[in-house]
């Protein structure tokens, strides 16, 4: 296996090579005093913790700066207003293109008034409250202005069907919702208000539900709607901030899992910031004068930790945008990146394939001076579109970084730092500070240099989940039960002699589409709720844009037959129960599935075969019925 290596090209950033591996050998040697240092660093408390980490992955008891006060919002926002309370905070790009800046003092100002009009609701301490927005600052202030009253939010992608708000809504017992009218998304309208509606039929604990107008559509109305416009007008623009233990939760966001409905990771307020802002400046090398844009929904992780809270504690000003990478043409991305003169651009790489494939002509009409870093997020990037980032986006002259990291991770794990890691196209590289990430075989056994295995990570870090949302069982058993003391990540992957690390994907039943990560179960089981299946199974097939797309096998029921009007019908249902990021690329009708004698549907048979690779199925003796392999090869070649 041999790489091209590009070396480093950033000059006088936070951190050299050699500051690199000094630091990281003290972060694992010395963790204590390591991460009180950056506690302190990054954070403004209240009190300081009395024990930096407590407990360990053995008996899964690990509490990070227990006994320390803070307050997520004063750190985004109020401690900054002292020395420059006129920097703008956010900058807003809509998806018409109109933009309109924020600065710290109106931001802190207008969450303030939120957190009052929450209140006045009657959300109090530890409630959960429910945001369903488009990109837009009224986002960002719903979440500070929970975190400034210490309440729960739980965001909740803008994409997903009312189905899944409804099951979210539930699970956390939100009280609140907060949503617009509308939002706008390359030139369309979505219903988000609409949606909430239809989500709020079975939810009787949800009281009020507070709108943001986002566009001049009329909508119905409901006895518990307020419009956020007229609610800030008549509360007061005074609110002290909550004051917070560290491990009080701030948010609970909902990820997919191999098995079952969606769980909701949840994450603590001490740990979790310091991770945050250490990441944010090291990994992006941000520095005061920066402009910076992650082009991440806030219904992400990614969201949460690069767009609001990683920048914002660090004082940065953070691009918002509404709209997509190729409305109304390709080459929007960088008309933005000109027009607000960013620095550091931080996008998925299944938006770069899509932009790649359309020709570099969109890229070279702008000018993209102001760029120093790129980074990319959500999926492995290919070298391919790794090399068309660096040459012809970063015309050689930025640091690009791979960074690899999950919801439940809070913060970016393994990743180069601008001005200290030679760069491997492919490859997020070096582990961050303080993590120690290894790859095993399937007994838990570090395997060798260059060996693929499962990826886990062996020593807690401050940003990692405190739990499933009320379900601690299922927290133990998907992440700590296969190897106890270790953290399961859920990824294959190999490390190079040179330590880099070359994360593949999933090593279980997730698929990540587009960089947006799908449960092959709640395919399944979205697709069962048409009265015509009787059985379902679905896989991830690689595609060169989307990295991955959905590849169903369905049975029908006696008595139905399979048409193309009941592929369309398929496709709504899934639109209707999940979203329309979760709609299979391709519906196969199957006679029979492959099953063991025990009734177990064999996904590797299906995968192989969804993916054409059917020369080695392997030992098919075990199968109930071994016909019905040949009948989906043919179904799957008549359909390619
Ligand atoms: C941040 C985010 C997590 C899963 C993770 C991986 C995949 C993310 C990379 C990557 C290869 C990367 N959170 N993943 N980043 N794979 N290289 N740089 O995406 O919870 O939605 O997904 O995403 O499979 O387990 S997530």
């Amino acid at each position: 296996m041999s790489h091209d290596i590009y070396p480093v090209l950033l000059k006088d950033t936070y951190i050299n090579q050699e500051q690199y591996k000094e630091l990281y050998q003290r972060s694992l040697e010395e963790p204590e005093g390591f991460w009180k240092e950056q506690a302190k660093k990054y954070i403004t408390w209240f009190e300081p913790s009395e024990k930096v980490l407590q407990g360990g992955f053995d008996l899964l008891d690990v509490v990070w700066y227990a006994g320390g006060k803070l307050n997520a919002s004063y750190n985004c926002l109020d401690r900054h207003l002292k020395t420059h309370a006129d920097k703008i905070a956010i900058i807003w790009e809509s998806d018409e293109g109109n933009s309109k800046k924020i600065t710290y003092h109106d931001l802190h100002r207008e969450v303030c008034q939120f957190a009052n009009v929450l209140k006045k609701y009657g959300v109090k301490k530890g409630d959960r409250v429910c945001i369903y927005l488009p990109m837009i600052p009224e986002a960002v202030v719903a979440m500070l202005a929970c975190a400034r009253i210490g309440a729960i939010h739980s965001v909740v992608f803008g994409g997903f069907s009312a189905e899944s708000l409804h099951t979210r809504i539930n699970d956390a017992d939100c009280r609140l919702v907060i949503t617009a009218n509308e939002g706008m998304r390359g030139g369309k309208k979505i219903p988000l208000k609409a949606n909430v509606d239809t989500a709020l039929v079975s939810c009787p604990q949800v009281q009020h539900v507070i709108v943001v107008k986002r566009t001049d559509n009329k909508i119905d109305w409901q006895k518990r709607d307020i419009w956020y416009h007229e609610a800030m007008q008549i509360v007061d623009a005074d609110c002290e901030p909550e004051i917070l233990d560290a491990n009080d939760p701030l948010f609970i966001l909902y990820t997919s899992g191999s098995t079952g409905k969606p769980k909701g990771i949840l994450h603590g307020t001490g740990g979790y910031l310091v991770f945050a802002a250490m990441t944010h400046q090291l990994v992006f090398d941000y520095h005061p004068q920066d402009i910076y844009w992650c082009s991440a929904d806030i219904g992400w992780i990614t969201g949460h930790t690069y767009v609001v809270y990683g920048p914002l504690l660090n004082g940065a000003t953070t691009v918002i945008f509404e709209g997509t990478p190729n409305f109304p043409s390709p080459s929007r991305f960088w008309e933005v990146i000109d027009k607000h003169q960013v620095s550091i651009f931080y996008t998925a790489p299944t938006a770069l394939r899509a932009l790649r494939q359309e020709g570099d002509d969109w890229v070279k009409k702008t000018k993209r001076t102001s760029l120093r870093v790129l980074g990319t997020v959500g999926e492995p990037i290919n070298p391919e579109a790794w090399e068309w980032y660096y040459h012809v986006v970063g015309e050689d002259r930025c640091a690009i970084v791979d960074t690899w990291w999950q919801t439940e991770t809070g913060g970016i794990m393994i990743t180069p730092l601008p001005g200290a890691t030679p760069l491997k196209p492919g490859s997020a590289s070096w582990p961050f500070f303080g993590v120690e990430p290894k790859v095993v075989d399937d007994k838990g056994k570090e395997v060798a240099d260059g060996q693929m295995g499962k990826l886990v990570i062996t020593k807690p870090w401050p940003g990692m989940m405190q739990t499933i949302y009320n379900n601690r069982e299922r927290f133990v058993e998907t992440y700590f039960k296969e190897f106890p003391g270790m953290y399961l990540t859920g990824d294959q992957a190999y490390r190079d002699k040179e330590g880099y690390f070359w994360i593949s994907g999933r090593s279980d039943d997730v698929i990540k589409v587009s960089g947006h990560r799908i449960g092959t179960e709640e395919v399944e089981s979205a697709l069962l709720c048409h009265p015509a299946v009787a059985e379902s199974a679905v896989v991830g097939v690689p595609d060169h844009v989307k990295g991955q797309s959905i590849y169903a096998f369905v049975t029908l029921k006696t008595g139905y037959d399979n048409s193309d009007t009941l592929k369309k019908e398929l496709i709504d249902t899934v639109r209707k129960e999940i979203g329309a990021i979760a709609i299979p690329q391709t519906i196969v009708f199957a006679k029979g599935l492959p099953k063991t004698r025990s009734g177990k549907i064999m996904r590797r048979i299906l995968r192989q075969i969804a993916n054409q690779e059917v020369d080695n199925l392997g030992d098919l003796s075990t199968l109930s019925d071994p016909q019905v392999v040949d009948d989906l090869i043919e179904q799957v070649k008549k359909l390619s």
